[in-house]
């Protein structure tokens, strides 16, 4: 953006020279004085008068009003001072009469803004007079809103996430201040603001910095209606410090009675509305590296096939359990207390107990916790069991293994007029 100095602004340096001059002869014909005076009449008392007229004689430096950091200029340079003393803990205004811009007792960022507005926009009659004449009415502002982000029941093996700080002004707004704490009140300290980034959604918010517990996100509009409407102004990136399940909520402070959290508008300032989102963790997804399964086997024999099948989880960890359809899946490890992501089974089937045929079965997923999608529910089996080359002998019914059935077999033949067994080919 250019920047246009009036002409005016040009002269200021001269003339603030021209009046130092003109004070420093004032200031030395006082020097002179006091040397006779007190080479003339040397009692305490009359010394003390005169030193304090000396001192009710010095110049005031308050030539240029807006010269917050006292070189003589009031400019661009001086809003930066002013932020900086107020929002980074910088040094204060070189003479504070000269930063009180917006005439509310004390600086703040609302100096910066009235400055900007002067120089920028002309808003005000030049020259511009510093002085105070009121205080900040800190009034609520009902249509000016911070929204501050609020994530509980973060669990253990989230050890960073990312929230937003959004606002929404309305187009008279000109800066604000809002100093958030590094810990709120309502968190349950295992996670702590550890990093910020500006989202350049707006082209003069300013990345806050660290003063004592507070993190001070602070802007000054040199565009006009710049922070109008809605935006995300910054990422705040918070860091696990604590074990267990983690609470955010952000929260906004007022660093002193003066430097409270605010809006600026027309040169006074104003408590925004806070309104907290929560934000939600993206759930979890238990993933699973295979969805099914197929094995051969001879009757009466375990399959020669093995499978590993993992499961694993982005972050947080999920416990769960597997359910088996039949008896002839085995699965290994298979602990009674469930397990845990990162985790791998073997899978094999068993014919020992199953005849000659074709059968399905599954491999299911339940009980997760958290609770969790996954990328199958269950794992299909698929079991073909194929004759054997030798029937084991009492295999009456020929399906390759000796069960109960080849006893019913056996029963009917010899007390119930059944048909005899017949040999397997
Ligand atoms: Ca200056
Ligand atoms: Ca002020
Ligand atoms: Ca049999």
């Amino acid at each position: 953006m250019r920047i246009t100095v009036p002409h005016i602004w040009r002269d200021i340096p001269f003339l603030y020279l021209k009046g130092m001059v003109k004070e420093k002869k004032k200031s030395q014909a006082l020097t002179n004085h006091l040397k006779e005076n007190t080479a003339m009449r040397k009692k305490p008392l009359f010394l003390t008068a005169v030193l304090a007229t000396m001192l009710l004689a010095q110049p005031t430096f308050c030539q240029v009003c807006g010269d917050a950091n006292g070189d003589g200029n009031a400019n661009i340079g001086d809003i930066a001072y002013i932020l900086n003393y107020t929002a980074l803990n910088g040094a204060p205004p070189v003479v504070p009469e000269d930063a009180e811009l917006d005439h509310r007792d004390g600086i703040t960022f609302s100096d910066a803004a009235t400055l900007a507005d002067y120089m920028f926009w002309s808003l005000a009659p030049f020259p511009y007079t510093c002085g105070v004449t009121g205080t900040y009415s800190f009034a609520p502002a009902s249509s000016d809103t911070v929204f501050l982000p609020r994530m509980l029941g973060i669990p253990d093996g989230i050890d960073s996430v990312q929230l937003p700080v959004t606002t929404s002004f309305e187009t008279d707004l000109r800066g604000y201040y809002l100093p958030l704490l590094r810990t709120g009140s309502g968190s349950n300290d295992a996670f702590s603001i550890t990093g910020i980034a500006n989202t350049n959604e707006v082209a003069y918010s300013s990345i806050g910095s660290w003063i004592a517990d507070t993190l001070v996100l602070f802007g000054v509009d040199f565009n006009r209606g710049e922070f109008a409407g809605k935006h995300n102004l910054y990422t705040l990136t918070y860091n696990r410090v604590n074990p267990g399940t983690g609470d955010i909520v952000t929260e906004l402070t007022d660093r002193n009675a003066l430097w409270r959290y605010a809006i600026e508008k027309n040169g006074d300032l104003f408590r925004p509305v806070v309104v907290y989102e929560d934000i939600i963790l993206a759930p979890e997804t238990l993933l699973v590296s295979l969805t099914e399964l197929s094995f051969t086997a001879t009757a009466g024999k375990p399959s020669r096939d093995t499978f590993t099948v993992e499961f694993t989880s982005s972050s947080i960890p999920i416990s769960f359990n597997l359910t088996l359809t039949d008896p002839w899946i085995i699965v290994e490890p298979l602990p009674p207390e469930g397990l845990v992501t990162p985790a791998t089974v073997t899978v094999t089937a068993d014919a020992t107990q199953v005849g000659i045929g074709n059968y399905t079965g599954e491999i299911s997923i339940v009980d997760l916790d958290p609770p969790a999608p996954t990328t199958t529910d269950a794992i299909d089996i698929y079991f073909t069991v194929n004759e054997p080359g030798l029937y084991p002998s009492g295999d009456f019914d020929c399906d390759g293994i000796v069960d109960i059935s080849d006893l019913t077999i056996l029963i009917f033949y010899l007390f119930l007029d059944g048909d005899p067994p017949t040999p397997c080919d």
